[in-house]
């Protein structure tokens, strides 16, 4: 493959943009080499600036749950972007997808749309304070949940104490409100709360991590923390940026079977322009401005271009709810062509799966949280990456992502995805 477009093009965006890109993850940090520089892109595959096509397995980090450019998504934004795409006055299409949305999940009254995911968290944290009166919160090591200080946040140096910045520009102060827990490990989450005991406002988890790989709730971990906030008076928040409308219409409350007190979204509900949202019962979204005291607020959001994108996706899951299954069983046939290619050699593996989203993981160990997650081979997956990329395979530029499949994909994409593989396996 020739990337000779992409390379002078970034050299061009290093100029003007710093590292050349508006979100790290695209600038191949972690796997080396330079980004490709995409042009277009139609159902699963993504073009780049030097004609390069991928079978693409990143889907937008999740938005493009159908595909990219899906005619039913694109004649909406075409269609609503005639009439103009952002008033800054209360439009309808806010309460179309308002409705849509919230008929889609479960234990959600009310939902306040915002511009990005990052927005959605913050916002959801400052309600949760705001609601129960407390300061801290608690979240766990490996999850993100964007970029706000509150999150930007690494275990601290002392067992069970609070968390310190992990990035330069993050106050010692704000880093004193957050406190860290391992992922998976309910008894670290017991000692936090009885150490800090009437303090802590929420806790905020993805239910289903994507941001460490793919790392699943061991069975009753997601339950138990149900159980210690309503014993603590604590809320829980489920980040379901991700997992929200790509693990089934209802996301991880659905999957799981246990509902949070507040829901953030992200991605599949912007169809792939830019919408956060983040969603509660009525006693809680009651304390949000104008309605309380809350403050939250944003030009853009709820705008009618974006709205339209998410009405168009939203109504093709609601609709066709066979999607889910589909993407399981295409995401399903992928892992057992993985799995049969790697139990040919003797290259040590995990692969992390649940729905459509998996991860691969150079490993001996189990992954099951952070710690175990970054003890994976990461020079293995640089050349992983970087061979499956020239075989024409477009995945996730880091060992800490998770895959995303999209609807488009056929069985014969795979299939060429899984023929790449082998190849690739072999010289790792
Ligand atoms: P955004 O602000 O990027 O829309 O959402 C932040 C966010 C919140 N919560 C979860 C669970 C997320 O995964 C994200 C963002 N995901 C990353 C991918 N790991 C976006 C890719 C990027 O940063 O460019």
């Amino acid at each position: 493959m020739i990337y000779k477009r992409s390379s002078e093009l970034f050299k061009i965006a290093k100029n003007y943009i710093p590292g050349g890109v508006n979100s790290p993850v695209r600038a191949f940090k972690s796997v080396g080499g330079n980004p490709v520089f995409a042009s277009k892109a139609k159902g699963a595959y993504v073009f780049d600036e030097d004609g390069n096509k991928f079978i693409d397995y990143i889907s937008s980090w999740g938005p493009m749950i159908l595909g990219h450019a899906h005619d039913n998504v694109i004649k909406a934004i075409l269609k609503t972007a005639e009439n103009g795409t952002s008033f800054g006055m209360p439009t309808t299409m806010e309460t179309e997808l308002a409705q849509l949305a919230l008929s889609m999940v479960n234990g959600m009254d009310k939902i306040r749309f915002v511009n990005s995911g990052t927005e959605a968290c913050m916002s959801a944290i400052r309600l949760a304070r705001g609601f129960t009166k407390k300061d801290k919160i608690i979240k766990f090591s490996g999850c993100y949940h964007g970029h706000s200080d509150s999150f930007l946040i690494q275990a601290g140096s002392g067992v069970v104490t609070f968390g310190t910045p992990n990035s330069p520009g993050v106050t010692q102060g704000t880093a004193k409100d957050t406190l860290i827990a391992p992922f998976n490990d309910l008894k670290y989450v017991k000692k936090l709360i009885k150490n800090n005991s009437g303090e802590i406002a929420s806790i905020i988890i993805e239910p289903v991590a994507g941001n460490m790989g793919c790392v699943i709730p061991k069975d009753g971990f997601i339950e138990g923390l149900r159980v210690l906030c309503d014993k603590n008076d604590i809320l829980l928040i489920f980040d379901e940026v991700m997992t929200g409308y790509r693990l089934a219409n209802g996301g991880a409350q659905e999957i799981l079977g246990v509902n949070a007190d507040i829901v953030t979204y992200g991605k599949v509900i912007g169809g792939g322009l830019p919408v956060g949202a983040f969603a509660s019962r009525n006693e809680i979204m009651k304390e949000l401005s104008p309605e309380g005291s809350v403050y939250q607020a944003g030009t853009l959001s709820g705008n009618p271009l974006a709205m339209s994108a998410g009405l168009a996706t939203l109504f093709e899951l609601k609709h066709n709810p066979c999607i889910y299954d589909s993407l399981e069983n295409k995401t399903s046939y992928l892992e057992q062509g993985m799995r049969a290619i790697l139990n040919e050699t003797s290259i040590d593996y995990r692969i992390n799966k649940l729905g459509s989203m998996i991860s691969l993981h150079f490993t001996s160990e189990d992954v099951v949280d952070f710690k175990s997650a970054q003890k994976g081979n990461n020079e293995k997956f640089k050349k992983y990456f970087h061979g499956m990329l020239s075989e024409g395979v477009y995945l996730p530029p880091s060992a800490f992502e998770s895959y995303f499949l999209n609807d488009a994909l056929t069985y014969d994409d795979i299939d060429f995805t899984l023929n790449a593989f082998k190849k690739v396996i072999k010289l790792i």
